[in-house]
């Protein structure tokens, strides 16, 4: 299978630009939005339209590879089994609360796996024309210039990506905020992009040295993990140990030094709440 990535790669890029078109002819017209369960989780017919063309597509010309989609395992309710088999994991629009209100911060994020590891990452902003891929070992690249992480070493010098997640539960509340407050305190700021995709190519253009969320899914992260690595940086869980894709818990940083300051900086940051309580 990795003798073919070539072919794979340059199919999940024409597929890819091909989506971000229909992004661009969906942006500005009215969309039929539905919730699913949370009110801010949202899914429109762009989503379901661009995941369907693109597990079509795929599996004409690779039918032995299987799916991962995020419109696909909502609509079946559960998570399908991430297996050594070749299998493309997909976030068709990312940021699906961004395209509805026009904020122009949206992705497409396509991954392939084969034997569990990253091989192709491919993240799209066609609103921006940011266009990030990787290939395992073969560097990071934004509109096909490599891209580097920053070579920052001080967390306290840094601009850090969060978002509030799941704050509106007030059972994830305290702690979400009392990690804002960290951020708060021992950074240069906290910015927030409503994509976690992007939002990890931003830590791999150096645009943010770090970013941590918590409560996405594999087709947030796949991608972006890759494009990460390839450009420097590393993708760790919250509690420094390795990441697992299937239930990310995201600390993503342009380097390890900077990683393990938000490692410890979050756990004094829950440990505050647990003393409080
Ligand atoms: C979204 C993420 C966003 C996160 C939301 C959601 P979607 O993905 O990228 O960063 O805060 O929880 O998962 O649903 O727009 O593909």
């Amino acid at each position: 299978e990795l003798n073919n990535l070539d072919e794979y790669y340059r199919i999940a890029e024409e597929l890819t630009l091909y989506a971000g078109k229909i992004i661009e002819d969906g942006i500005n017209t009215r969309k039929n939005i539905k919730s699913k369960g949370i009110d801010w989780d949202l899914v429109t017919e762009y989503d379901r339209k661009i995941e369907d063309k693109l597990i079509k597509q795929l599996s004409i010309q690779f039918p032995s590879h299987k799916f991962i989609g995020e419109e696909t395992a909502a609509k079946e309710g559960c998570l399908p089994q991430l297996t050594n088999d070749p299998t493309w994991i997909i976030d068709p629009i990312d940021g699906t609360t961004n395209f509805v209100h026009r904020f122009p911060h949206t992705c497409i994020s396509l991954a392939l796996l084969v034997n569990k590891k990253v091989e192709i990452g491919i993240i799209y902003n066609p609103l921006m024309r940011q266009f990030f891929s990787a290939r395992r070992h073969c560097g990071a690249f934004l509109n096909g210039k490599p891209i580097k992480t920053s070579d920052m070493k001080d967390i306290s010098q840094s601009l850090v990506a969060m978002e509030p997640w799941l704050a509106k539960d007030p059972q994830y509340l305290a702690s979400v905020y009392s990690r804002m407050h960290a951020l708060v305190q021992g950074t240069h700021g906290i910015r927030s992009l409503g994509t976690a995709a992007l939002t990890l190519c931003y830590v791999a253009m150096g645009a943010v040295e770090a970013y941590h969320i918590e409560g996405i899914d594999a087709w947030d992260v796949a991608a972006g993990k890759l494009i990460i690595e390839e450009a420097g940086g590393v993708v760790i869980d919250t509690d420094g140990g390795e990441l697992d894709l299937m239930t990310p818990r995201v600390i993503a940083a342009c380097n390890q030094q900077i990683a393990q300051q938000l490692v410890d900086l979050i756990k004094k940051a829950d440990c505050e709440i647990l003393n409080k309580n």
